[in-house]
């Protein structure tokens, strides 16, 4: 403002102002500040300028931040907080200005690094980011992907060395013959139900069911790995597609929280790190908060059952009357939660399993063994059934597997892997008068002389934890393995259709066969062959793949439809009665642990993946880069 001289006056101000002149000036110039503050916090997240004048909120370290946590003296002091969801990361918590939170994230900085707006809008649109709905977009975190890529010993899909020198071979076709199968299983879901979560192929429609919470395409995500794998190109552009375009998140129906996490957690993670496509990522991310409700419980033991909408949670109603949590439910997070804390940046995924451990650590197991329900409340065993089938199978499985994904850096898993082993073997294992090795089910100290068909993954387990036990240990557990999966192809070998039923029993002179019709299913489930590809794996015997090739044909025979695969009432009748299901892990698994089974050992090699429960890889923890890069 110009203010003109005028004769005799005194100016109020050295700058010539008159007071109400210079109350009106600051009066304008406070309102100008106020109103450029304002501005900043309509800024996008990412924007820098908002980043320098807005204070960031404590930093989200990875998992080498959560094992300095967790040593901390003070950290094992503390309850269990009341779970709440996690908030969105602040702006800001990328920025690694500060020496002391660059100093505290430098672990997953290894992995992961702020990008800018315009990078995140690039990568964005060439990872079909762009297809995501707003909501849907704001993970602030990028992953290092060829990073992870240069740690692994093995290309992905291995060098395929045996096709150049015979391709005519025997493994080769019937490599192909399996996955013509799984060509004809997507072909037929994706015909007839794509976008629901099952096909249902004599019907010739989709099924929905009531496990997912409103969640749809179950069988997309479960196929995802399973068709990158087989270089199906096509059907996996289909399905990566669907996902990009229709999986949708917002729902609020009921869930399983076991069954989404190994089927959609487990999916999504696998196709991610097999293709880096930054969709697979936000999207499981987004999926593993919507999970989180399920932890708010006293002990932060989950419950088995979260709602979506509202966020809370509940026991299923036939676990001791609702009130226990089930021991392979929550015993089979640890694998996919820690990559979610991985691939996020955000250590709540990590807190929530690492809790779950500390509860288990610390409660009496009856003789070692540990029974399936435990109650989220008190933290009590409510019923001593103990089972390495249905119930507690998968917990087991997540301890051996949780030693191997962190590059055999989790000791604890170790040891309590290893010591349950021991006490199943003392109070579980039995061998039948006809010389047939099974765990049977233990309830109190009183046997079931049964094992179920689940229970036959429990073959491949010990055969994959062979190699780390102790010296002494080794060949016996090698053994063992071999002996529990020579017993589960026994209970194909038995029956008519060369299909293993639901549970077999060894008593009143019978053996590895069901004894009444509703055990008598056979749900097209994968742990048998399982356990084949495991044992092939570690001794290379033959057996394993005549027996798997057995399978192949019996599901041909038996399984196979005008329109998919389809589960069978009874085993033992020549006559198939088909249940009008093709199950997601028909495809995520069967057809995957059988192609593996007659593929080379680098093809998806045991040094570098995991597989989680559903048999999606999952990738070891590798803590250098002294490997090739991977391909
Ligand atoms: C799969 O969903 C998983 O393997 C789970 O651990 C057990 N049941 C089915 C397959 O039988």
């Amino acid at each position: 403002m110009l203010m003109r001289k005028v004769p005799g006056f005194v100016p109020a101000s050295p700058w010539g102002l008159r007071l109400p002149q210079k109350f009106l000036f600051l009066l304008f110039l406070s309102g100008l500040i106020t109103l450029c503050f304002g501005a900043l916090f309509l800024l996008p997240k990412s924007s820098r300028l908002k980043r320098l004048f807005l204070a960031p909120r404590t930093p989200q370290p990875g998992l080498e931040v959560m094992a300095e946590a967790a040593s901390h003296p003070l950290a094992h002091e503390q309850e269990s907080p009341p779970n709440p969801a996690p908030a969105a990361p602040a702006p800001g918590e990328d920025d690694p200005s500060s020496q002391a939170t660059t100093r505290r994230r430098k672990g997953w900085l290894r992995r992961t690094h702020p990008t800018g707006p315009r990078e995140e809008a690039t990568a964005a649109r060439s990872s079909g980011v762009a297809a995501l709905r707003p909501q849907e977009e704001s993970i602030p975190f990028s992953f290092d992907f060829s990073a992870f890529r240069s740690r692994l010993r093995h290309p992905v899909l291995g060098t395929r060395g045996d096709e150049s020198k015979e391709p005519q071979n025997v493994v080769r076709t019937q490599r192909e013959k399996v996955k013509e199968m799984m060509q004809f299983a997507w072909q037929s879901y994706r015909r007839y139900a794509m976008g629901k979560n099952e096909l249902r192929p004599l019907t010739k429609d989709g099924y929905e069911g009531s496990m997912f919470g409103g969640l749809s395409g179950a069988t997309v995500i479960d196929s995802l790995d399973t068709l990158y794998l087989m270089e199906l190109k096509e059907e996996f552009q289909e399905a990566k597609a669907w996902v990009e375009e229709s999986f949708h998140l917002n729902v609020s129906g009921e869930a399983s929280l076991f069954e989404v996490n190994i089927r959609y957690i487990g999916g999504l993670l696998s196709a991610f790190y097999l293709t880096g496509e930054e969709v697979f990522r936000i999207k499981v991310i987004k999926l593993g908060e919507k999970l989180l409700p399920a932890f708010n419980t006293p002990t932060g033991i989950p419950k088995g059952v979260v709602n979506f909408k509202s966020g809370s949670n509940r026991s299923w109603g036939w676990a001791m009357a609702g009130s226990s949590s089930i021991l392979a439910e929550f015993g089979s997070l640890h694998l996919e939660f820690l990559h979610l804390t991985e691939l996020s940046g955000n250590p709540v995924f990590a807190e929530k399993v690492k809790n779950i451990r500390k509860v288990l650590k610390k409660i009496d197991k009856p003789f070692g063994l540990y029974p399936n329900f435990l109650s989220p409340v008190s933290g009590n065993w409510m019923q001593h059934h103990v089972s390495v089938g249905g119930l507690g199978d998968s917990f087991y499985e997540y301890l051996i597997k949780s030693w191997l994904m962190s590059a055999k850096t989790d000791m604890e898993a170790k040891d309590m892997y290893y010591e349950a082993l021991e006490a199943i073997e003392t109070h579980l294992l039995n061998v039948s008068p006809g010389g047939l090795t099974y765990i049977a089910e233990w309830r109190g100290g009183i046997l079931d002389h049964k094992m179920g068909h689940l229970a036959c993954f429990s073959g491949g387990m010990i055969a994959l934890g062979a190699e780390d036990a102790k010296e002494e240990k080794r060949a016996h557990y090698r053994e063992l393995a071999a002996q529990i999966t020579k017993t589960c192809h026994e209970s194909y070998a038995r029956s008519d259709t060369k299909l293993g039923p639901e549970a077999f029993w060894f008593n009143s002179g019978r053996e590895a066969v069901a004894t009444q019709l509703s055990e008598s299913y056979y749900i097209l489930r994968p742990e048998v062959v399982e356990s084949y590809m495991y044992l092939w794996r570690q001794t290379h015997d033959p057996i394993y793949r005549e027996w798997g090739w057995e399978v192949v044909m019996a599901l041909e025979k038996n399984c196979r439809t005008e329109a998919g695969f389809s589960g069978i009432h009874d085993v033992y009748s020549s006559i198939p009665n088909h249940d009008n299901k093709q199950q997601t892990f028909f495809l995520a698994e069967t057809l995957k642990y059988l192609y593996l089974l007659f593929s080379e050992d680098d093809v998806l090699s045991l040094e570098d993946w995991v597989f989680n429960t559903e048999a999606h890889p999952l990738p070891v923890n590798h803590l250098d880069s002294s490997s090739r890069a991977g391909g």
